[in-house]
C-alpha cells in the first residue's frame, strides 16, 4: 500500500537526483550575459527545479507514468557573470561529459547563447550532427559584434555546422529581418514559419523535420527557445510575441522530441522568470520538462 496523498505526493521533482546510472541528465547553465534584451533568463535553472513539485508524474490522457524514470542532476555551472564567449568551454565540456554517459541531456538555460557550447558538446566537430530548433527567430545576427543570444546559428554556421543540417520552426512575421531570412536560405536551412505550425500543428512540422535530418544526421540536438509560444500563454519569455504557437502544440511537439533516438541533447532557452505572471512562465517551463521525459519513455 502507498503512502496516504495526504502525507506524501511523489513529484516529477523526486526523480532528479545523484543518479550516476541514469539514462537522461539535466544541467544549468545559468547564462544572462549579453542578452539583446537584458533580463534574468539566469533564473531559469533554479525556477524550473522550484515547479517541478507542481507535477505529477502520471499523465491520465496516455496513461504514461514516469515514476520509475531517473534523472541525473548534474548541478547548475557556475556562469552569473559570464560572458558566452567564456561559457563556451564550460558548456562545452559539461554537456560532453554527460552525452557520454547518457541517451538524453537537457541543458536548461539561460538565454539561447547557450545553444552554441551546447552543439560543440554534442560532437566536438560537428560532423553529423542536426540542429533543430524551436523559436520565433532564426538566431542569425552578425557575429562581429561578439557572441550574444541573437546570433547562435550565425555562429554555428561560422564554426562549420552544415545549414542543410538544420530545421528553424516557428519563425515570426515581423520578428526577423529580411536579411537574416536570406541568410537562411542560402544556407540551406529548412525554414518553417509559425503559420505553418498553426495550420498544419506544430507536431506535424516537427515530425517531417525530424525524419528529414534523421535522415541526413547521425546525432539531432534541439534548441527549445520558449519565445516560440504566444506571449499570452508565455509571457516569460523577453522576445515571445502575439501570434505564437500554442502551449499546447508545444508541449507536443516536445514529447516527439523526446521520444526521437537521434535526439541525445536538448536545450531550453530565453525562460526569464523575472517577467512570470501568475506561474505561468515556470508551468509551462515544468511541463516542457515532464513533456520530455514522457517521450523519452517511449524510447
Ligand atoms: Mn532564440
Amino acid at each position: 500500500m502507498h503512502a496516504s496523498e495526504c502525507k506524501s505526493w511523489f513529484s516529477a521533482a523526486d526523480l532528479l537526483g545523484d543518479h550516476p546510472e541514469a539514462r537522461v541528465s539535466v544541467i544549468g547553465a545559468p547564462l544572462g550575459e549579453r542578452s539583446l534584451t537584458p533580463g534574468r533568463c539566469d533564473l531559469a535553472p533554479k525556477a524550473l527545479r522550484a515547479a517541478l513539485p507542481r507535477m505529477s508524474t502520471y499523465d491520465l490522457e496516455t496513461g504514461v507514468d514516469l515514476s520509475d524514470l531517473r534523472v541525473h542532476d548534474a548541478g547548475d555551472l557556475m556562469l552569473k557573470i559570464v560572458p558566452p564567449s567564456d561559457a563556451f568551454e564550460p558548456i562545452r565540456a559539461t554537456v560532453d561529459a554527460e552525452v557520454a554517459r547518457r541517451e538524453l541531456v537537457a541543458l536548461i538555460g539561460g538565454n539561447n547563447a547557450v545553444t552554441r557550447p551546447g552543439v560543440h558538446g554534442l560532437r566536438r566537430d560537428l560532423k553529423g550532427v542536426g540542429l533543430l530548433t524551436l523559436d520565433a527567430h532564426f538566431d542569425l545576427r552578425d557575429t562581429d559584434c561578439g557572441l550574444n543570444n541573437g546570433n547562435p546559428i550565425q555562429a554555428l554556421l561560422e564554426d562549420g555546422l552544415d545549414g542543410r543540417h538544420i530545421a528553424q520552426v516557428g519563425l515570426a512575421p515581423f520578428a526577423n529581418t529580411r536579411r537574416a531570412h536570406e541568410k537562411a536560405k542560402a544556407a540551406g536551412i529548412s525554414v518553417r514559419t509559425a503559420r505553418e505550425c498553426r495550420e498544419q500543428g506544430a507536431d506535424a512540422v516537427v515530425a517531417e523535420e525530424l525524419a528529414s535530418l534523421a535522415a541526413r544526421c547521425d546525432v539531432i540536438y534541439v534548441d527549445f527557445d520558449i519565445d516560440v509560444i504566444d506571449r499570452s500563454q508565455f509571457p516569460a519569455a523577453p522576445g515571445a510575441r502575439p501570434g505564437g504557437i500554442s502551449a499546447e502544440d508545444f508541449f507536443e511537439a516536445t514529447r516527439l522530441i523526446g521520444a526521437h533516438p537521434k535526439v541525445r541533447c536538448v536545450d531550453l532557452a530565453e525562460y526569464d522568470p523575472s517577467l512570470d505572471i501568475g506561474d505561468l512562465g515556470s508551468l509551462t517551463a515544468a511541463r516542457w520538462f515532464v513533456e520530455l521525459l514522457a517521450g523519452f519513455a517511449a524510447r
